[in-house]
């Protein structure tokens, strides 16, 4: 599949090779080169743009039910063929393929929600202030969306845009991050094998600040849907030219609070998933863990031990591994830099800390997963974004203090609680400012409920009816009877 992806944009309908410079892709575990892809041209941007342009009357027009069976047909392609579109995306990610096989079957499920919604648009009737008139609501597509996604799901975070955006009856071009381009051209095989018509969904490829930036500052994309960092989120807000519609889902730093009503074997298994499930690659990973101190040795241990019993290996030569390599060098060196940090100022090492040994090992960038106990705010390890396989532990005395030290940053994506108290739970999950609040479960994101942050981790919303809600705007006709 790669040998037909590479050098590929998809424009138009269809697959062309891209006559900009050529970007080598590396496969993350043996840094051999998979493949490679095109910087697409300012010519290249302009027609996939005029292409989604071209085709948005047609597709914003077309009955729900048809734009609903080619969302159906296209989560049908694609769980099709998880297995290969999931190798595809090991070979460039890292993560193992049994689990990059599952967010395949997630953006299949993507499809299939999306496609029940795209049946749903329902407009209001609003009576007024005069008798004989009545406001007609109505929802519109916004036009051309160009979406701009990274590497840590690069099939998910496609997926939410994509489907939200088709059922909403937008055209769509997607800029896939550098490191993972063959998945986002991987989907585009399978939208062309759905008969989705030609133009409604276009992929370039190439750096942010060349292709993706093109996108934001193009005259003819209405919207941009954005996931990644805070910087970038906040330098495109800032660049955007001309006055469009913008969803920010950017980063996070978040919080676990494990209080002594806690079940304490459910909360270190919880923590062991959520801190380094894709390395802790993930918006929402959990980074900083509170434990209220009756119960902190005994979780501190047995978070230790969980962190142990991980299997770390090339995902792609052992597909159950829990854990692969990660995505690049960047998050691994961000990883060893606030491990070192945390230790310089005092952190105790529980787990970890280095590179597994062994031959297969030497080329990768791999990491053990890491825990680190007795932490506190002076430490990037609990203020910032780690996006590595890295996790600090702080003990706590009231749950007041827990609460302060969980909102003490300028992110607010997702928070973690576990706790078998009715009244901890009430009092706790609504004084966590984030946007997703887990109690005793580590699965923030569901695919019918809103998925959004706040302050520094975004605006606007993916899943659910929201995240198609930001594919529409909304069209008051008032009429005199
Ligand atoms: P970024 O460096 O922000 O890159 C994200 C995307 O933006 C990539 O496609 C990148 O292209 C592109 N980009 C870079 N500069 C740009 C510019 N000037 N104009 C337009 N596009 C530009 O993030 P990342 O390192 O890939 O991903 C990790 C971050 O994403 C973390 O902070 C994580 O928390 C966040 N994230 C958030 C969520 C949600 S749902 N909130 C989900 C996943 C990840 P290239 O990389 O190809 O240059």
């Amino acid at each position: 599949m790669l040998d037909q992806l590479s050098g590929k944009l998809f424009i138009d309908g269809d697959f062309v090779t891209g006559r900009g410079r050529p970007i080598p892709v590396e496969n993350p575990a043996t840094l051999e080169e998979i493949g490679s892809i095109t910087l697409a041209s300012q010519e290249e941007i302009d027609a996939a743009v005029a292409a989604a342009r071209k085709a948005f009357p047609d597709w914003a027009t077309a009955p729900a039910k048809v734009r609903a069976a080619a969302l159906h047909r296209l989560g049908e392609v694609i769980a099709a063929d998880a297995d290969a579109m999931a190798k595809v995306m090991t070979l460039e990610q890292g993560k193992p393929v049994n689990e990059a096989r599952g967010e395949i079957l997630k953006l299949a499920e993507a499809c299939h929600f999306y496609a029940e919604e795209a049946v749903r648009v329902h407009g209001e009737i609003i009576p007024n202030d005069t008798t004989d008139s009545e406001s007609h609501v109505v929802r519109e597509p916004i036009g051309v969306v160009g979406a701009i996604t990274p590497w840590n799901y690069p099939a998910e975070l496609i997926g939410w845009k994509l489907c939200g955006a088709l059922a909403a009856g937008c055209t769509i071009v997607i800029k896939p991050a550098e490191l993972t381009p063959f998945t986002a051209l991987a989907i585009a095989a399978k939208v062309k094998e759905a008969k989705i018509p030609a133009g409604v969904v276009n992929v370039v490829t190439g750096s942010g600040s060349v292709v993706g930036q093109a996108l934001v500052e193009h005259p003819d994309t209405d919207k941009i849907a954005f996931t990644g960092s805070s910087a970038v989120g906040l330098h495109i807000q800032k660049t955007c030219p001309r006055i469009k519609r913008l969803s920010l889902e950017l980063g996070g730093n978040c919080p676990m609070i494990v209080t002594a009503k806690a079940d304490l074997a459910a909360a270190i298994k919880g923590a062991a998933r959520r801190s380094f499930r894709n390395n802790g690659q993930i918006c929402i990973a959990i980074n900083r863990i509170y434990v209220e101190r009756s119960v902190y040795e005994a979780f501190v241990a047995g978070l230790a031990k969980a962190a142990d019993a991980l299997t770390v290996a090339n995902g792609f030569t052992q597909p159950d591994a829990d854990i692969g390599a990660m995505a690049s060098a960047e998050p691994l060196n961000k990883t060893i830099d606030h491990l070192k940090d945390a230790l310089a100022k005092g952190a105790r090492l529980a787990a970890g800390g280095d590179r597994p040994q062994g031959e297969a090992f030497a080329k990768g960038y791999f990491f053990r997963p890491t825990v680190v106990a007795d932490c506190d705010h002076t430490m990037k390890v609990m203020t910032e974004e780690t996006f590595g396989p890295l996790v600090g532990v702080m003990p706590f005395d009231r749950l007041e203090e827990a609460v302060k030290l969980s909102n003490d940053t300028p992110y607010g994506l997702a928070s973690y609680l576990y706790t078998q108290d009715a009244a901890e739970i009430r009092h706790l999950s609504r004084r966590l400012d984030y946007g997703n609040v887990a109690v005793n479960n580590v699965d923030a994101g569901v695919m019918n409920a809103p998925y959004g942050g706040r302050k520094q981790s975004g605006v606007g919303y993916e899943h659910g009816r929201e995240g198609m809600l930001e594919y529409f705007n909304f069209k008051h006709i008032r009429i005199r009877l």
